[in-house]
């Protein structure tokens, strides 16, 4: 499991059930759910680093797409419809990608999991 030791095994699957319709994943909910709302920066940097596969220092829409089967290999990826609302609210400079750098995940934080 890609996350285990920052997130628990059972929160991940609540949070994995709660979208397991296409067109149902809400990040801000997941984020909740999953916990990754509760944790600090650096774990939610942690988290980013992970779902940054190719460690390119961002978040890619292919990488976004795939995110929910970082938390399980089983999951299934996002519609194109939901990874263009999650890149929407974390690609806060418009470049069509996520970066994670710390201060970054700091705003990440605030904006998927506080509003
Ligand atoms: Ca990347």
């Amino acid at each position: 499991m890609a996350f285990a030791g920052v997130l628990k095994d059972a929160d991940i699957t609540a949070a994995l059930d709660g979208c397991k319709a296409a067109d149902s994943f809400d990040h801000k909910k997941f984020f909740q759910v999953c916990g990754l709302a509760g944790k600090s920066a650096d774990d939610v940097k942690k988290a980013f680093g992970i779902i940054d596969q190719d460690k390119s220092g961002f978040i890619e829409e292919e990488e976004l797409k795939l995110f929910l089967q970082n938390f399980s290999a089983g999951a299934r990826a996002l519609t194109d419809a939901e990874t263009k609302v999650f890149l929407k609210a974390g690609d806060s400079d418009g470049d069509g990608k996520i970066g994670v750098d710390a201060r970054l995940c700091s705003c990440l934080k605030y904006e998927f999991c506080l509003l």
